[in-house]
């Protein structure tokens, strides 16, 4: 295996990281540059064509979409470790949090991110950030609801806490995980008590 993670701090590249970490696989950071114009260069393009991060290889395979590495290296390198058996009703669960975390609550909190830091001034639109605060308060209910009796999302911790803690990450960022939402606050509180998250965070 030779893995290289094309990286920036307080990015998506975080889950693959945390991942790596808590399945000790080896891996190598390459730090890019986030300023658009490096990001739209061709030779960026070509590891991820819509000049988002992160990017990965092993080997001769280069990916984009942080929940695809994600997946890719527990089925390749994850010995069956942090995720539950595929095609079961625990599987069907992992797969719906994973979904979630990146195709229902990172929307609108990506609204938040373009509109109040990625764009410049002149393109921000202040009803953008407010209908994603609104649409990203729905996402934490859910995800308060969730965690009523629970520790994790499933029964153990697994890769999908780990798609969620980066969504969490920005969540909290924004100012939105408030104090009527206790369950969450004490969800996160111990994702980020893991050394992953903990390692995940400081590159
Ligand atoms: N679904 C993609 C989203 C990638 C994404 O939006 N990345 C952000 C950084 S976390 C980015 O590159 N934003 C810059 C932009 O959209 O212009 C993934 O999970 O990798």
């Amino acid at each position: 295996m030779s893995i290289t993670i094309y990286h920036v701090s307080g990015t998506r590249s975080m889950r693959v990281i945390w991942l790596c970490y808590e399945l000790d696989i080896p891996c190598k950071l390459e730090t890019i540059d986030f300023a658009k114009k490096f990001r739209a260069s061709p030779g960026w393009r070509a590891k991820s064509p819509t000049g988002k991060v992160p990017a990965m290889d092993d080997g001769a395979l280069t990916m984009f979409e942080s929940g695809a590495m994600v997946q890719y290296l527990l089925d390749r390198y994850g010995k069956g470790q942090l995720q539950p058996k595929a095609g079961t009703a625990e599987g069907a669960l992992y797969l719906q949090w994973c979904w979630f975390a990146e195709a229902t609550f990172a929307r609108p909190l990506g609204d938040i991110a373009q509109h109040t830091l990625v764009r410049e001034e002149k393109d921000r639109i202040v009803a953008v950030v407010a209908d994603g605060q609104q649409r990203s308060r729905i996402c934490l209910e859910a995800i308060e609801a969730a965690m009523q009796d629970s520790h994790y999302l499933l029964e153990r911790f697994t890769a999908a806490d780990i798609m969620m803690g980066y969504s969490l990450m920005l969540a909290e960022k924004f100012g939105l995980i408030t104090e009527d939402l206790p369950a969450t606050k004490a969800y996160f509180a111990r994702l980020k008590d893991r050394q992953g998250y903990q390692y995940a965070v400081s590159v």
